[in-house]
């Protein structure tokens, strides 16, 4: 199959002025008579190439006549019409078949309602059109369809018309006065209820709100409804940005590949992401629901009103998008605000910096693909992310903002490039950002290794930072990258100093932004008067991997002193893991593990810290995850990883029971369920204390999560009491998930969540492989292979729960096998998604990395493997 390259990019020589789409809606075969006017840019005669994917072509015509063959000819990919050398208007008719439609691009079924989902090339499953980012038109909309069973018929834009017709059918006609590319084009229809809020925009126009559900779904749209108006006011205030067109609409669908898509006008939404209240939702499933809430709605500027030229720049609308829904969430917190980037940081480093050192390592902005599906990826979202974010660490927040809105203002109504963005800040700063722009090109995660001397006879401190990138696929050399350090200096009793370097007449400030240029760059401050503690990367200024020879009681030092948050966190968090880490080396020679002393003295010492807030102990005192201890190994045995995590835990639940149960105790949160943050953050304490408690086998614990679980108003308490009880060896969880699943019966948000906290199951001594029951779930009714929701609840969080994954036998392999066997028959796109589990095998021990490759092996053999399957496949095996 064939790879696409960035550099092949050319400029269509033709306009698309308009197209009309009229749909005649049954769910077996659907018809479209898809009327556009085509003008000619050029010269030369326009061959007009129409993509598309598994349409039946009823008929064709130009200007009301029939096209002759010889004019047009047809693929199984395109229609290209030959030789349009003036403006012309073509109407083509074909069919599509929804319910037959498993892969969820284009138009399907989802519960008995007609859903669509376009990006990246599902327009093409609809109608022959060209599918490019960078065809902007006008849609106008005919949707019909039987009135009873799809009451309700959406597309973008605005309403123009309703009708009805013959034979129990309806119409619904709308126009979007937008220009938009088609892969933000959305139709819905069938039977869904609304909450709508009529609200008035910053500019005193008035705007309608509407987040339709199926009717069981109802009350779970409140918070939905709230976050959406947050996110209006946000982008208002923060930005300047407004919305443009009379409603914004939201519908969720059960059966969707991803969190979300932002259709001009018409969010498309996995209900996963829409429905809440206190018996579905935990306190992240609130906080998410904002954040993707957010992330959609600020697509409305950066991806739909500015798009983009072509599938190479995804990162210019996504890795924007998310930097905004961060700074949207961390907004939102308040006082909490310093846990969103410690959670941001720690999904970078646990699933992009893995990504970047494996075999799908590609740049922010990649230079090829096979399957533009698979670039939907870690390193496009949250690396690009913190491209955005250290341009403004740079640049400053003011000259951030001007740029981002020249940028705006520049390529509204159009589709840009990386390059227009950076064009857009280079100008508003009146900085050369060339060299910074490398971060698009270079895959990789870069080293930064810092060294320092103090002087204490000329009473300076000098920092000497280096750095290199490690090679990744196709690119061996890399160029230094501008680098944002952000550095403070404490005092010996933990103070910060004012910093002013030795070219400086006075200090200014005490954190600074250090630019990281060369291979090598030094720093002197001076007027340091005793050996200060570096405070290095503050805020994680940088995606980078920090090399400084902290001793441990360093680390413990700045995890209680550092004023900077983050770092705080993240002192905590290299002690935790250099302590596992010397655990896993122990397990792994047959060793005892013993549990590091300092480890224990600040994990103490913040525990009982009041003055911290609950949800940054919390957040702090939980142990890093398997993923990112693995990543420090040089080969990987996880179930190593997993005793040594375990072990510690039970330490510590043995060791500080009683101040524990005093947590348990303190931070309940009685009275009406509220997800706000500081309940939030009182739970989270509250049931990780729980969660080491029983870790050390408490039974005082066991007593009070049986009774958590019958007993909490909120479903945060439920599951957490539940899994924690499967995850101990108490014969309890077997009645409880009998429980849990009559309670939750019917809701599949829910179920999913019953199925995950199996699937993720650590097996006690003596228990039946997580697998055994992997698969009776599968049999059951509880699972759906068709629903991406349901694969990904039981499917990938069994191939994330690594010590049973990797179970010595191999058999989490050849289910793997299996799976990809059956997905790949169902939905390409979520077969490519478990493909990737198996990416960094090479970092495995020898007898398990030894089995992963036989099983890619025979895998990359199974006839008609969809292409991103197989490019997933190909890169793993290299
Ligand atoms: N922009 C959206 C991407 C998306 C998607 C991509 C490939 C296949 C299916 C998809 N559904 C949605 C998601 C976002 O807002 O980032
Ligand atoms: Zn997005």
């Amino acid at each position: 199959s064939s790879v696409v390259y960035r550099s092949d990019y050319k400029e269509p020589d033709y306009r698309i002025e308009s197209v009309n789409l009229v749909f005649d809606l049954d769910p077996q075969t659907s018809t479209v008579f898809n009327t556009m006017k085509v003008s000619p840019l050029g010269a030369q005669p326009v061959e007009l190439v129409l993509d598309a994917d598994g349409l039946e072509l009823v008929s064709i015509y130009e200007n009301g006549v029939q096209l002759p063959q010889e004019r047009y000819s047809l693929t199984e990919k395109a229609l290209t019409v030959h030789g349009i050398n003036k403006p012309a208007t073509l109407t083509i008719v074909n069919k599509f078949h929804p319910l037959a439609n498993t892969l969820l691009s284009g138009i399907y079924i989802s519960n008995g309602n007609f859903m669509s989902q376009c990006e990246s090339q599902g327009f093409r499953r609809i109608t022959y059109f060209p599918d490019h980012p960078d065809i902007l038109t006008h849609f106008h909309v005919e949707i019909r369809a039987d009135k009873e069973k799809y009451p309700v018929l959406l597309s973008n834009g605005n309403l123009v018309r309703r009708d009805e017709l013959e034979n129990g059918r309806h119409l619904a006609v709308w126009d979007d006065p937008s220009l938009k590319p088609c892969y933000l084009f959305a139709l819905v229809a069938g039977n869904f209820v609304k909450r709508e809020e009529k609200i008035k925009l910053a500019n005193g126009k008035d705007c309608l709100l509407q987040v339709w559900v199926e009717p069981q779904n109802k009350d779970r749209t409140a918070h939905t409804l709230e976050s959406i108006k947050k996110a209006i006011r946000w982008d208002e205030q923060r930005w300047g940005l407004e919305y443009d067109l009379e409603r914004f609409m939201l519908v969720a669908t059960d059966d969707f590949n991803f969190g979300a898509m932002e259709n001009k006008g018409l969010n498309i939404f996995n209900t996963r992401y829409v429905l809440a209240s206190p018996q579905i939702a935990t306190d992240l499933d609130y906080f998410n629901i904002e954040s993707v809430v957010g992330h959609e709605y600020f697509h409305n500027w950066t991806g739909d009103r500015v798009t983009l030229r072509d599938w190479f720049q995804l990162t210019l609308k996504e890795g924007l998008t998310v930097f905004r829904d961060q700074e949207f969430s961390r907004d939102m917190l308040g006082k909490a605000a310093a846990i969103k980037r410690i959670m941001d940081v720690r999904f970078l480093r646990s699933r992009q910096f893995p990504e970047d050192a494996g075999p799908m390592a590609h740049p922010v902005r990649p230079e090829s693909y096979r399957e533009i599906n698979n670039f939907y990826t870690t390193t496009v979202y949250e690396k690009g992310a913190e491209i955005y974010r250290m341009l403004q660490t740079l640049l400053g927040r003011e000259k951030f903002k001007e740029g981002l809105r020249l940028y705006l203002e520049r390529n509204d109504g159009r589709a840009a490039t990386c390059e227009d963005f950076i064009n857009a800040m280079a100008q508003a700063s009146e900085r050369d950002l060339g060299q910074f722009f490398r971060w698009y090109g270079q895959a990789g995660t870069p080293r930064v290794t810092v060294k320092s001397f103090w002087d204490p006879e000329a009473h300076t401190y000098t920092l000497v930072a280096s750095q290199s990138t490690p090679e990744t696929p196709g690119q061996a050399d890399k160029k230094p990258f501008l680098i944002p350090l952000a550095v403070g200096l404490l005092d010996p009793s933990g103070k910060d100093i004012p910093l002013q370097l030795e070219d400086e007449t006075e200090p200014a400030g005490t954190t600074r932004v250090l630019e990281l240029r060369d291979a090598e760059n030094e720093w002197t401050f001076v007027n340091i008067d005793a050996k200060p503690i570096p405070s290095l990367l503050r805020d994680f200024s940088a995606p980078v991997i920090l090399n400084y020879p902290y001793s441990r009681s360093e680390l413990a030092f700045l995890a209680r002193h550092d004023s900077d948050p983050f770092n705080r966190w993240d002192a905590m968090n290299r002690l935790m893991l250099e302590a596992l880490n010397d655990m896993v080396d122990a397990i792994e020679t047959g060793a005892r593990p013993s549990v590091d002393q300092d480890l224990l003295a600040a994990f103490e010492q913040m525990l009982t810290d009041e003055r911290l807030a609950p949800a940054f102990r919390a957040i702090s005192l939980t142990l890093p995850d398997e993923q990112l201890i693995g990543e420090r190994r040089t080969l990987i045995d996880p179930e190593a990883i997993r005793s040594a995590r375990e072990e510690l835990r039970s330490v510590i639940g043995r060791r500080y029971s009683s101040v524990l149960l005093k947590i348990a105790e303190n931070y309940q949160t009685p009275g009406e369920y509220s997800p706000d943050a500081e309940s939030a953050g009182k739970r989270a304490l509250k049931n990780l204390a729980f969660s080491y408690l029983l870790a050390g086998g408490n039974p005082k614990a066991l007593l009070a999560l049986r009774s958590q679980f019958e007993q909490a108003n909120n479903l945060t308490d439920q599951l957490s009491a539940l899994t924690s009880i499967v995850n101990s060896a108490s014969p309890a969880k077997l009645d409880m998930l009998v429980d849990a699943a009559r309670k939750w019966n019917g809701v599949p948000v829910l179920i999913n969540k019953w199925l995950t906290v199996q699937a993720s199951a650590i097996a006690q001594p003596g228990e039946v492989p997580v697998l055994s029951r992997v698969r009776e779930l599968m049999a059951s009714g509880a699972f759906n292979i068709a629903n991406p929701n349901s694969v990904y609840a039981l499917i990938l969080a069994f191939c994330n729960n690594a010590p049973e994954f990797h179970r010595p036998d191999g058999s989490g392999y050849r289910f793997w096998l299996e799976m990809i066997q059956k997905l790949c028959k169902v939905n390409a796109f979520i077969a490519a998604r478990i493909a990737r589990v198996m990416d960094n095998w090479r970092r495995y021990t020898p007898e398990r990395a030894r089995q992963m490759h036989d099983a890619l092996k025979l895998a990359d053999s199974l006839p008609n493997l969809p292409t991103g399957v197989r490019e997933v496949l190909d890169k793993a095996l290299g």
